[in-house]
């Protein structure tokens, strides 16, 4: 694991057969849909990022989380946008999902997962968690976001 990398959450909510996406509206990543989530605040884990960003984002309070997986996200051409993605699936909630400032959410069916609505790594990983395997990955993107290398394995620290 990339100690050094500043690091982000991500929550997927999952509810039967669906999940929640959210189609983000401001900063990085704007326009795709995704998981909620952001950066860790100093003095944070990386659990109480993924809470706090799910209660700012669509005012929901996550009661469990689990974690399905580490991606380190690396930008050679724009460093400071390098990051490590701590991503968890969330199944009990307080709250209903509500559109804010940062997000709009929406379930989606998982045999329809829009995956052309998001970030283009998306596709090569969240299959693999949504069938239930933990992973650990690493995506390096080129200036225009384009995948230009990327490795995935089973997650060997939990
Ligand atoms: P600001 O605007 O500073 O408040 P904040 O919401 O704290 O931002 P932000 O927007 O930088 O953080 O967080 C980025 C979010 O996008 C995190 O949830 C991680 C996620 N993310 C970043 N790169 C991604 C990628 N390649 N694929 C993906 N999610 C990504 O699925």
């Amino acid at each position: 694991m990339n100690e050094n990398l500043r690091k982000v959450s991500l929550i997927f909510l999952r509810k039967e057969d669906e999940i929640l996406l959210a189609m983000k509206k401001r900063g990085f990543g704007e326009g795709f849909l995704n998981g909620i989530g952001g950066k860790q605040d100093p003095g944070e884990t990386i659990e109480q990022t993924a809470v706090r960003e799910c209660q700012e984002e669509i005012d929901v309070t996550p009661k469990k989380l689990g974690k399905v997986a580490v991606i380190n996200f690396f930008f050679p051409e724009k460093p400071e946008h390098d990051q490590q993605c701590h991503v968890y699936f969330c199944e009990e909630w307080d709250g209903e999902p509500k559109e804010t400032d940062e997000m709009r959410p929406d379930w989606v069916k998982l045999s329809e997962i829009p995956y052309e609505k998001m970030w283009n790594d998306d596709i090569i990983w969240l299959p693999k968690v949504l069938s239930g395997e933990k992973i650990e990955a690493d995506f390096t993107f080129d200036k225009d976001d384009e995948i230009v290398d990327y490795k995935v394995q089973s997650m060997t620290i939990e």
